[in-house]
């Protein structure tokens, strides 16, 4: 919606627009995977998935209109953005002004708390985050639906981000506009469901490989691709029925195998790409061995050498302990599910 920009005395829109909004936003991991997209531009996963966002790492975005300054400037952690990340910023910022009807530059810091680019999903929290600042900030009345789609623009997974819980973001249906429209995250209600997430840090480092190239070698090159796009239709539908029985080893079962399936498309790619390290490797057999002893414990791994291990909470110290063992340097994280994109008082600043 346009702002009205008559000149006069400054509302509280006005002043608010001057100073700017702040927005924090948590990662997801997926319990089932987006891998591929129908369009590129767009950003159309080929897939449905389905997430559970997180209670820890969030990012913490600000922006505030700079009219008069030339272009838009964007701080990341602390340094300014140059190359890919800048210009993915200035695109969504675009996206943004279009929907506003304003033209002013804006100013962006953006802090993770999490390494950014190892797989952890920075960009999930970082485009709900920027999101729901930038629309704020800009003047934009968007409901939760339109905000989610919008952050898709930035990235799938961050649609996602835009709500706490467990999330579903449905894959375009058709093409170009219509997909667009009909592609965006929703809540899935769970109440029952309360798991620990344990992540374990194998490498915390920048990946060799983004997860864009990835997944576009992957859909032109992987004869596996289109196998793993249908049976991750029958994951989804177990899936959900899983999460409403709250029944945490069907859950654990399906997002292993989903994930295990979704990186065979990549090893199957050409050249391939291979995310999973020795130490990741080292960390699943942790994980068997776990099961093996009678503790219910589930690893999903994403773009990046990293675990995240779905247990009790209950056990949740004690699969930490394991897994963090079992590959050297490796550390680990104890999450829950966490809370949805929202803006940050002024008080909280
Ligand atoms: C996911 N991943 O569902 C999957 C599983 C990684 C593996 O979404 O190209 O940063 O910006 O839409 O969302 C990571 O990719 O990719 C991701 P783009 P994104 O969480």
């Amino acid at each position: 919606m346009a702002i009205d920009r008559k000149a006069g005395p400054a509302g509280p829109r006005e002043r608010a627009l001057e100073r700017g909004a702040t927005a924090v936003a948590h990662p997801n991991i997926a319990l089932i995977k987006y891998w591929g997209k129908s369009d590129e531009r767009l950003v159309i996963p080929y897939v449905d998935s389905l997430s559970m966002t997180l209670d820890v790492f969030p990012t913490v975005t600000t922006v505030r209109l700079t009219p008069g300054e030339p272009s838009d400037t964007v701080s990341l952690d602390g340094a300014p953005a140059v190359g890919e990340p800048l210009r993915r910023v200035i695109d969504f910022l675009e996206l943004i002004r279009e929907l506003s009807g304003r033209i002013e530059p804006a100013a962006v810091d953006t802090r993770n708390a999490v390494p950014t680019g190892a797989g952890l999903a920075s960009s999930a929290s970082g485009f709900a985050a920027l999101a729901l600042a930038g629309v704020t900030a800009y003047g934009v009345d968007l409901d939760a639906t339109a905000l989610s789609r919008l952050a898709r623009r930035g990235s799938a997974s961050a649609s996602r981000s835009v709500f706490g819980g467990f999330a579903l973001c449905h894959a375009g249906r058709g093409i170009g506009a219509a997909a667009d429209l009909s592609s965006y995250a929703e809540p899935v209600p769970v109440t029952d469901f309360d798991p620990a997430l344990v992540i374990a840090l194998v490498d915390a480092g920048p990946k060799a490989v983004s997860s864009r190239a990835a997944m576009r070698r992957t859909v032109e090159t992987s004869p596996l691709y289109q196998a793993w796009t249908i049976s991750s239709k029958g994951d989804l539908l177990d899936m959900r029925a899983a999460l409403h029985r709250g029944d945490l080893e069907a859950v654990g079962e399906i997002a292993e195998r989903n994930a295990l399936g979704m990186h065979a498309t990549m090893l199957a790619a050409r050249p391939a790409v291979r995310y999973l390290s020795p130490g990741t490797l080292a960390v699943l057999d942790s994980v068997l061995q776990l099961r093996a002893d009678g503790i219910p414990a589930y690893a999903t791994m994403d773009a990046g050498p990293n675990v995240k291990v779905l247990c009790h909470r209950a056990h949740a110290d004690r699969v930490a302990e394991t897994v963090s063992g079992a590959a050297p340097g490796c550390s680990t994280v104890i999450a829950r599910r966490g809370p949805g994109a929202r803006l940050r008082a002024e008080a909280e600043e």
